[in-house]
């Protein structure tokens, strides 16, 4: 049992802080690999623990029910970003990087970068994009369902985005091995700083190097996303052309890893509850909805900090202004205080209203191409295949932000 009462006070780290009297207090270290081995016992124990409580290991306070998550992401005038979305306060810190136009910015500056994305990534564009994706989700599928059995991370989860997302954007390389690796490290960046933190700053530099010359507008190729975005600077549409270099960088940093995580999620869940695959075949129509409950039953971005504006009081507890505030969105999506059943993978759930794509101002602005990846995707597996089948050790892949798996060998039978 980690949970104690708070006497009032904390040694350590936090060095004499005073808690409020009766708070929550837990030893468990939310950033260590026994936690993402198994992290559902200790995030019910973090739920149950209380509205707030206070983490001893990193010195920071967390909410992990569904009603606090919602109240610190609907926020953002209390629950900032502009100090960094990771453990690291942008106030007392130099970022790692040149902080993010839109998830480390607040309103309004926010607002002028986030409405040139919205307009690059609107539900038309998406939908423009569904029969290619549709097309290459199903060539991917028959190849695999002829091979019988493969590694769904490598070979599904990680190749079907690599396939598309680089094509959408108008990059002239793919150099997957530089996406997949930035993003890993822009993702563990967000932790504390741990050994996982640690190795993939100081392994940065030529997966940095690499990203940043093809946001330049010269390595974008004409219709994609990246050119898009370009444009919108040269029309005078609220940005520079070096704020349109970084927006570019914001979609390369969080449109490839996480669409990996969220489909590796969804064949994952798939492969382990066969009842599922089954209705899903018997109603294809349930693609989509089978992706989405993927989303919130693994969360394959786990968390996001926010830093307090002022003194504030969320469910009994005062914090201080400058606080960093951990939200545990994989808890929140599994909280049985909001979800019935919660720890069941339905595809005919109501999964709306879960955190996986976070929530309020910073939602995810890719989360309309997330959600048509994802659909295609299992569609294609759900027409093709008849079982999907786990035939070998499933193996995670650790990260401070990201849930996932490194190895998921499956077989499957043709359907
Ligand atoms: C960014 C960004 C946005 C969302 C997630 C993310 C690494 C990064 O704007 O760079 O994760």
């Amino acid at each position: 049992m980690h949970v104690t009462r708070s006497p009032g006070e904390v040694s350590g780290p936090a060095g004499g802080k005073v808690l409020p009297p009766g708070c929550p207090v837990s030893d468990i270290d939310p950033f260590s690999n026994e936690f993402f081995a198994d992290p559902f016992p200790a995030q019910a124990e973090l739920r149950d623990a209380g509205p707030v409580v206070w983490l001893s290991a990193w010195s920071l306070w967390a909410v992990a029910r569904h009603a606090e998550v919602s109240i610190v992401l609907n926020d953002w005038a209390t629950f900032c970003s502009g100090r960094g979305v990771g453990l690291s306060d942008f106030a007392r810190e130099k970022p790692w990087r040149q902080p993010s136009l839109v998830l480390e910015t607040d309103p309004p500056e926010h607002d002028r970068a986030r409405s040139v994305l919205n307009r690059v990534l609107s539900p038309a564009v998406v939908k423009g994009l569904r029969e290619s994706f549709a097309a290459k989700a199903d060539e991917l599928a028959a190849a695999l369902v002829e091979k019988g059995s493969f590694d769904a991370v490598s070979e599904l989860a990680e190749t079907f985005p690599l396939a598309v997302f680089p094509q959408a954007l108008g990059l002239r390389e793919e150099g997957p091995e530089h996406l997949l690796a930035y993003a890993g490290l822009a993702f563990n960046a967000f932790g504390p700083p741990n050994e996982l933190r640690r190795v993939a700053l100081e392994t940065a530099a030529p997966h940095v190097a690499w990203v940043t010359d093809q946001c330049r507008r010269e390595n974008l190729l004409p219709g994609g996303f990246g050119a898009q975005i370009h444009e919108a600077a040269e029309r005078g549409e609220g940005i520079t052309s070096e704020e349109a270099v970084l927006l570019v960088r914001s979609l390369l940093t969080a449109g490839l890893d996480t669409t990996v995580n969220g489909i590796g999620a969804a064949v994952y869940c798939l492969a382990r509850f066969p009842d599922q695959f089954a209705a899903l075949r018997a109603d294809p129509s349930l693609a989509r909805a089978a992706f989405e409950e993927a989303i919130r039953y693994e969360s394959p971005v786990q968390t996001f900090f926010r830093t307090t504006t002022r003194p504030v009081s969320i469910g009994g507890v005062s914090l201080d202004e400058g606080e960093k505030v951990l939200m545990f969105l994989g808890a929140a999506n599994r909280d049985p205080r909001h979800w019935p059943d919660a720890d069941r993978y339905d595809v005919r759930r109501r999964a709306a209203g879960h955190v996986g794509f976070g929530w309020g101002v910073h939602n995810c602005v890719g989360q309309m191409l997330a959600r048509l990846e994802g659909e295609v995707m299992v569609a294609a597996l759900a027409r093709r295949a008849a079982s999907v089948e786990i035939s070998g050790p499933v193996v995670r892949r650790y990260n401070n932000t990201l849930r996932g798996l490194e190895r998921l060998p499956v077989t499957v039978r043709p359907g």
